[in-house]
């Protein structure tokens, strides 16, 4: 048999399945196998049509967010209401063909957006523009997700398109860790109750990836589908806002009936009659967890005039590559007088993390 064969059957098995207490471990294996072959499948027709995988955007400003809905939601639009871009809008489907970037400014923050061509249902399988346009996603630090007022309950579609590429949006990195050893068969170690997996059934995934000698340590509750997320070790997990858009042409009354039906938090906005745009640029600029460190060139004052902007957690090294990409190999040290540190002018390495309105000097050789 080969895969795209052993492929169905799973799916069938799968299928004819009823989940269930006694079903559920047999039920992860197979997802898990399933997993396997899919990834197997996907890395020969990469190989067979040796294609580059990704569009090529170059990032810039302090953060990076990506557009995702339907076509014709109002990305476009929503796009040149937030940037200097200008990107195309028209009433027809696929009027965005490819990766339109546009800057956003914003209490000092250049935040990069980036405007995708409309998505579909099937796009990470390659259907409509598929997923070469997709990958842009894995580097970004924030999605929009973006449905119409008319079709709220369609987010689980661009959801799952993103999830087929290996994106998990809104999902945290499990707290799960895997040891690869030389020998010693596989020993799991859980520090918290295990409701969804079971020891016998860990080792067959990890078997089933070949993995025959390893320590699991495990510290959260996860399923199987998790325990392949973390094997694989390729995921991204990435933020998102919820976007209603086309709220104008709805009354009140029916907005407030949507509301009550749907169950995820949702920004509502109107792209063309820029209704809550201001709204939604402070949103974005929260939950991109920005802070501001200042810097002091050696010898001199304190540069408190034009922050420094990065992502909360960064860390010393994350600066360095902000300023110039050249500057980590003649860094020294650094030091830092703030939250971060215990002492005024505290020597650190580039692992230092960061916090808000640290100062910061960098010595170099
Ligand atoms: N009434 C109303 N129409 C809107 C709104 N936003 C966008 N539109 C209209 O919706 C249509 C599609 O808008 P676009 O911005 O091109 O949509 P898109 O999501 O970029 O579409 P694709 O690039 O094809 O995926 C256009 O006719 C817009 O004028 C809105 O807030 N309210
Ligand atoms: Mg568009």
């Amino acid at each position: 048999m080969g895969n795209p064969e052993k492929i169905e059957s799973i799916e069938e098995e799968l299928h004819r399945t009823q989940v269930n207490k006694h079903t559920e471990h047999h039920i992860g294996l197979l997802k898990a196998k399933l997993a396997k072959l899919r990834r197997e499948e996907e890395a020969d027709k990469n190989r067979s049509v040796g294609s580059t995988l990704s569009y090529a955007v170059k990032r810039s400003g302090d953060a990076t967010v990506t557009l995702i809905g339907l076509p014709s939601v109002g990305k476009s639009t929503l796009m040149n209401k937030l940037t200097n871009a200008n990107s195309k809008i028209a009433s027809y489907y696929f009027t965005t063909l490819t990766v339109v970037p546009g800057m956003m400014e914003y209490k000092g923050a250049r935040i990069q957006i980036l405007d995708l061509p409309g998505i579909i249902g099937g796009a990470s399988k390659g259907r409509g523009l598929g997923k070469r346009v997709l990958s842009v996603v894995r580097s970004s630090d924030l999605i929009l997700f973006i449905v119409e007022v008319h079709q709220p309950d369609t987010l689980p579609i661009l959801i799952n398109e993103l999830k087929n590429i290996g994106i998990r949006p809104d999902e945290q990195q499990p707290k799960v860790t895997i040891e690869k050893a030389s020998m010693g068969g596989i020993a799991i170690n859980s520090l918290v109750p295990l409701t969804k997996m079971r020891n016998e059934t860990i080792t067959k995934v990890l078997q089933l990836y070949d993995i025959m000698n390893a320590r699991v340590i495990i510290n959260e509750d996860i399923s199987y589908d998790q325990l392949v997320d973390v094997i694989l070790q390729n995921r991204k997990y990435v933020p998102s806002l919820k976007l209603m858009n086309k709220i104008d042409l709805v009354s009140p009354q029916t907005l407030k009936e949507i509301k009550s039906k749907i169950n995820y938090d949702y920004i509502s906005i109107s792209a063309e009659t820029n209704l809550n745009i201001d709204i939604l640029k402070e949103k974005i600029y929260q939950k991109l967890d920005f802070i501001r460190v200042f810097m002091q060139p050696k010898g001199e004052e304190t540069d408190y005039e034009e922050p420094l902007i990065i992502k909360n957690n960064s860390s010393v090294l994350d600066v360095c590559n902000k300023i110039h990409r050249e500057l980590k190999y003649t860094l020294r040290y650094a030091l830092v007088s703030g939250k971060s540190v215990k002492y005024n002018r505290q020597k650190v390495g580039v692992t230092h993390r960061l916090m808000n309105e640290d100062v910061i000097t960098l010595i170099t050789k």
